[in-house]
């Protein structure tokens, strides 16, 4: 078979796991996961190289229903990206109902259904009028992201919905995505895991410094700046005697000393900046763009 290769934007509801799929499908993580929806706002772009097959694939905010301005612009990312691509794989969470209003927006798409979590599902039976129900859109793969279960038959539907062509990047490449900005996404995955319910909303987070001058003796200095809205918020990521702060930046050097594979010193520095979430200048300087 000749070897087929285009982009895949990976798209659906927040919290569906669209950034678990693309981190489990090139093997290391660059996008940041939580529990909680609205996790990723911006687009992240991964590169999968199997045999027969290169996907190049665009991680997308969620769909979902815009309140700030922020909001506006990630799911204009998430909307952008699927108007550029040659397949949409359209990420779904099998323990939630039937998404109506989904498969009418991608009717007439060229869409690959990803059916995740089927890990979660007590009664597999379950399973089938689901699949059912979405093979109106497109072809259905049960999935489980966190465990790797069922991408392989993911990435065939793919191959076969894919346009024929010879792979873009050298098969080793997963990314490119500048490892200062997958830097700071493991810092606001960290305060996605670690922040209550409000903070990881109001903050973002900017690489100051990115310091690779001694990384042939095996070290990287990282500082980076934490963005909230009120002078409050600020005192709740500190934590009581810095607490809240230092355990951010532990889990978060953890993660980025595993990407780089040098040892990390990383500074956090928490800043209030009032209306980050909805002033263009700054929106733009930290990336979200989509005005
Ligand atoms: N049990 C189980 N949990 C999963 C699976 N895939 C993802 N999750 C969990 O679902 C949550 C959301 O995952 P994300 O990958 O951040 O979801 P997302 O679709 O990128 O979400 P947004 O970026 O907010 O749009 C995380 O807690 C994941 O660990 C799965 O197959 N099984
Ligand atoms: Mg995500």
């Amino acid at each position: 078979m000749p070897p087929h290769a285009g982009n895949v934007a990976l798209v659906g509801r927040p919290n569906a796991g669209k950034s678990t799929l693309l981190n489990q499908l090139v093997g290391a993580r660059i996008a940041a996961v939580s529990s909680k929806p609205q996790t990723t706002r911006t687009r992240v772009m991964g590169i999968v190289t199997v045999p027969g097959l290169q996907a190049v694939l665009v991680d997308t905010p969620g769909l979902h229903g815009p309140r700030s301005e922020l909001n506006r612009r990630m799911v204009k990312a998430a909307e952008g990206a699927m108007d550029e691509v040659d397949l949409l794989c359209w990420i779904v969470d099998a323990t939630r109902p039937f998404d109506e209003e989904l498969a009418a927006r991608f009717a007439g798409r060229k869409v690959v259904v990803a059916l995740n979590k089927v890990d979660l599902l007590d009664d597999k039976r379950l399973l089938l009028p689901l699949m059912a129900m979405y093979a109106q859109t497109g072809v259905v793969v049960p999935i489980c992201a966190t465990e790797g279960e069922g991408t392989s038959a993911l990435l065939e539907e793919w191959a076969k919905a894919l346009p024929e062509g010879e792979p873009l990047y050298p098969e080793d490449q997963i990314t490119d995505v500048r490892e200062k900005d997958i830097c700071a996404e493991m810092v606001r995955e960290q305060l996605f895991a670690l922040c209550g319910q409000e903070i990881p909303y109001v903050t973002a987070v900017e690489i100051e410094q990115f310091d690779e001058s001694e990384r042939e003796a095996g070290r990287v200095t990282i500082h980076a700046r934490i963005l909230v809205e009120k002078p409050s918020q600020k005192a709740i990521v500190i934590g009581a005697g810095g607490k809240m702060i230092k355990k951010i930046g532990t889990g978060a050097r953890k993660r980025i000393e595993t990407l780089l594979g040098v040892h990390v010193d990383l500074r956090l520095f928490v800043a209030v900046e009032p209306d980050w979430t909805s002033n263009p200048r700054l929106l733009r300087e930290l990336g979200y763009t989509g005005e």
